[in-house]
């Protein structure tokens, strides 16, 4: 890999490519794609989103060609066109919105647990809008109130966030890698949004440790509180029964 020194500008160069039959492991494995992973840059990736709510007030996607904010540039490529998902309401009532994944298949690992990081970026003025990410077991396409098999795991309202960065946060959480579930990014807002970036799901293989960012987002309870845990990490498979001591 060689170019320029800009952060995003350059090229690759491959050679060798060969066809052998038989199966094999992706290498290196930071490599392996996941349904799941997404950065927006020319469409939404198969997630979808819930049929409430206009276009405008719902989760869309920032292209050239569509509607664009500010032209924020993305995170992927740090492009002023765009290449991301958000949401940006404007409502006296309160919206509630969901942007929900594909159905994910666990990534191949011994280990029943995983790592999902993405970027975010809060938008607008208002001090409560939330952005929460829960994670649903099982392939069904419906999403309903008070699913037991819904697991709130990550969570941030703006009045969290220091906004003198006009800038992309990190966001990473441990996810359930047992069994086939989808990821659900939910908006809670009356005035202002968020968006959100490069979703990617790593195995531990791929990386070492995962402490949820920002360690304010971890644990929501089913009641959308906060709960505190001792070390910022979400384990078990339910958020309510975790022990926040
Ligand atoms: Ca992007």
């Amino acid at each position: 890999m060689w170019g320029s020194s800009r952060p995003d500008a350059g090229f690759i160069a491959i050679d060798d490519v060969i066809f052998y039959d038989s199966k094999c492991e992706v290498l290196p494995s930071k490599a392996q794609v996941n349904a799941g992973d997404c950065s927006f840059d020319r469409d939404l990736c198969n997630y979808r989103r819930t049929e409430d709510g206009d276009r405008l007030g719902n989760w869309q996607l920032a292209i050239a060609g569509e509607r664009l904010l500010r032209n924020m540039a993305d995170h992927t490529y740090n492009n002023p066109a765009g290449g991301y998902a958000y949401f940006d309401i404007y409502d006296t009532n309160q919206r509630k919105i969901r942007l929900i994944s594909p159905v994910i298949e666990p990534p191949r690992d011994e280990d029943d647990r995983a790592c999902l990081a993405f970027w975010f970026h809060p938008l607008g003025s208002g001090d409560s809008t939330t952005l929460q990410l829960m994670q649903r077991i099982g392939d069904s396409n419906e999403v309903v109130e008070n699913d037991e098999k819904m697991t709130p795991l990550w969570k941030v309202q703006t009045h969290q966030l220091d906004r003198s960065r006009d800038d992309w946060m990190f966001g990473q959480v441990e996810i359930d890698n047992s069994r086939t579930f989808r990821l659900i990014f939910e908006g809670i807002a009356t005035k202002g949004g968020f968006a959100i970036d490069d979703i990617q799901i790593y195995t531990n293989q791929q990386k070492e440790g995962c402490n949820t960012r920002p360690a304010y987002a971890a644990n929501p309870d089913r009641n959308g509180q906060v709960v505190e845990s001792s070390n910022g990490n979400i384990r078990g498979q339910s958020a309510a029964s975790t022990d926040p001591a």
